[in-house]
């Protein structure tokens, strides 16, 4: 990990090493805590942070559906990223981890009387998946896990906890020599990747399942109204594993891992095995985007001075 300079943490920059917590924690034991993955990319005019206000208030919202209370207010969070990364100084593309989560004060799985910290950390991050992989493409393999239960869990809240069983996704599918994992739903659909929402392309068309099984998206967002905007026709309904299989194109989007092609899917090329035309147009468009190079969109950018 590349160190920066100073850490955001309840209400105060503090130096990067000093941002430790007590080993009882209250997250650390039970997994509450609401978190978010931002990206500011190192434009023509400086820093800029892409849909810092949609993120925050994702944020906001993940710690509501988890009931916890946030001390601090959409305005003063969105004014904590900037004055962060005004204080950290960076040479390249930067990713944020704002987090929520609950300090050192009770034990015990009820969590109402734990002291509530907030942080923000960021620090220089290139591609997720790898160069290679936002190049080229990667390998992928449906998970033997099923993406967590509606029923049971909160997707639409970016939450600690949630990210279990990511994780073990993830480790099956490194272990397995491929690169990502895709999860269905608990009724066989495509879900979403461990850390990434999943677009198909079939006959032109751009396909994504709907929110319901995944996390609500500000990628898979962005990437719909580019592709709108491209004249590309998209549809939201449900996609099967072998729907994949015979698709041209397949890709993942997500703060992280941006817009990622996929290559493979359970050892089956998609299309050509490579990143195909709609994929790379996408690509194309969304790093001019955050970029600042495109005027539609200038107001997803909050610029730091
Ligand atoms: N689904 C999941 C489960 C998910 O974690 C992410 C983001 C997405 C979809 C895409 O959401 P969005 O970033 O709003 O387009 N995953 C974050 C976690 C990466 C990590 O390793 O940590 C991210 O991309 O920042």
């Amino acid at each position: 990990m590349k160190e920066a300079q100073y850490i955001w943490k309840d209400g105060k920059l503090i130096p990067w090493k000093e941002a430790t917590t007590h080993i009882l924690s209250h997250t650390l034991h039970y997994g509450n805590a609401a978190f978010e993955g931002t990206r500011a990319y190192a434009t023509k005019k400086g820093l800029a942070i892409f849909r810092l206000s949609d993120h925050v208030k994702r944020l906001l919202n993940s710690a509501k559906i988890v009931a916890i209370k946030s001390p601090y207010d959409q305005k003063e969070l969105e004014k904590a990223h900037i004055e962060l990364l005004k204080a950290n100084v960076y040479n390249g593309n930067v990713y944020i981890r704002p987090i929520i989560f609950l300090g050192y004060g009770v034990m015990g799985v009820s969590h109402v009387q734990a002291p509530v910290n907030v942080a923000i950390a960021a620090w220089e991050w290139g591609a997720y998946l790898g160069e290679e992989g936002i190049l080229n493409g990667i390998k992928v393999k449906t998970s033997s896990f099923a993406r967590n239960s509606v029923k049971s869990t909160m997707g639409k809240a970016k939450i600690a906890a949630n990210y279990l069983n990511s994780q073990m996704a993830k480790h099956e599918a490194l272990e397995c020599g491929c690169e990502e994992a895709l999860l269905l739903d608990e009724s066989g659909f495509v879900a979403e990747g461990s850390g990434e929402c999943f677009f198909i392309v079939r006959d032109g068309v751009l396909i994504t399942p709907s929110y319901d099984n995944s996390l609500e998206s500000i990628t898979q967002a962005t990437v719909i109204e580019l592709a709108k905007d491209l004249g590309i026709e998209v549809v939201q309904r449900r996609i099967t594993r072998d729907e994949v299989y015979i698709a041209e194109e397949a890709f993942f989007t997500g703060t992280a891992a941006e817009i990622t092609p996929v290559k493979e899917l359970d050892f089956r090329m998609i299309g050509a095995g490579k990143a195909g035309p709609v994929t790379q147009r996408l690509q194309k468009e969304f790093f001019n985007l955050v970029m600042g190079e495109n005027p539609k969109y200038s107001h997803y950018l909050t610029y730091i001075g």
